[in-house]
């Protein structure tokens, strides 16, 4: 392959994030002048990997779902990403100016109306999903995903290991696979959830490239630059953050990633060559730059 010429995930990924924006530009209200639909809006258009989405609609592909359908949980998915990012800059979490390269959501507007953003970015989420007739068990998984036994008790156990160290890999797997990787989950399973398909493969797939994503992240707060990564970096070891890179160092984290992308890769044997996207996105969540 030339070196310009892009792969089958860059592709999809690209086509997933310009489909993600245009459903989103039309599923989220737009009043004139209205303060919380601009912050909103501001939270979530622009910028943004759209891997979420991206991974809804691949594995719908995968399942033989349609676009159509799979669409609003795509969108419906990154509002409940957005919201987690609006809330987690906060200055009572981590008190961060920049996102995506811009300000902050409670920097551009206010705290008040960041935090009720977010809340409305969480609840238009249920919204989009009722309005487009899934079936109740996928509205179920998602706030499943989303809640107390998924991203919100993640984020917890996070804040809490601020005071009180973990003291295992296993221990630190299990709060990321709750803040970082529940919502990824959601992603893989979706497809194979909607055909009304068994889920085994993409589940082990999407728990694999969950905490592999989150390693990437770990490592990327070490060795990025707030340029390059569109946030602030070096923030986890000064907020006495819980991570990977701390169990494991940094050629150790490098190393674990890599083994969790490749069990991500055996997982979708099942799925033969169909799955070449999903097996370039294991390899991207482990080397993506920001
Ligand atoms: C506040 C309820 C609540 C939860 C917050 C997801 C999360 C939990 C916090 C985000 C903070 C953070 C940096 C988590 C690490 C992994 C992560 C989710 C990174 C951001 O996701 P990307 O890289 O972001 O997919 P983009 O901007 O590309 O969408």
């Amino acid at each position: 392959m030339a070196a310009t010429e892009k792969t089958e995930f860059e592709i999809a990924l690209n086509q997933a994030a310009l489909a993600a924006e245009a459903a989103l530009d039309r599923l989220l209200p737009n009043q004139n002048e209205n303060r919380l639909h601009a912050a909103m809006r501001y939270a979530a258009l622009g910028q943004g990997k759209r891997l979420r989405p991206f991974f809804v609609l691949e594995s719908a592909k995968l399942s033989g779902v349609s676009l159509e359908r799979a669409m609003p949980v795509a969108a419906a998915l990154e509002c409940i990403h957005c919201y987690s990012l609006v809330h987690d800059d906060l200055p009572a979490m981590d008190n961060d100016d920049l996102r995506r390269g811009l300000p902050t959501t409670h920097k551009k507007f206010d705290e008040a109306t960041a935090i009720l953003a977010g809340d409305a970015l969480l609840t238009i989420a249920f919204e989009i999903l009722a309005d487009a007739g899934q079936p109740p068990a996928l509205i179920g998984a998602l706030a499943k995903a989303a809640g107390q036994a998924g991203m919100v008790g993640g984020q917890m156990l996070d804040i809490e290991a601020e005071t009180k160290n973990f003291s295992s890999l296993e221990e630190i797997s299990a709060m990321q696979s709750g803040k970082t990787g529940a919502l990824f989950e959601f992603a893989c399973i979706a497809g194979p959830m909607m055909a009304g398909q068994d889920m085994t493969a993409l589940k082990t797939y999407a728990k694999n490239i969950g905490i592999a994503f989150q390693i990437a992240d770990d490592i990327l707060d070490v060795e990025s630059t707030v340029a390059d990564l569109g946030k602030a970096t070096q923030k986890d070891k000064a907020k006495g953050k819980a991570t990977f890179v701390d169990f494991l160092g940094l050629d150790g984290a490098k190393k674990h990633a890599k083994l969790l992308a490749e069990a991500a890769k055996a997982a979708l044997e099942p799925h033969g060559e169909s799955a070449i996207v999903l097996r370039q996105a294991a390899d991207f969540i482990i080397s993506r730059r920001k």
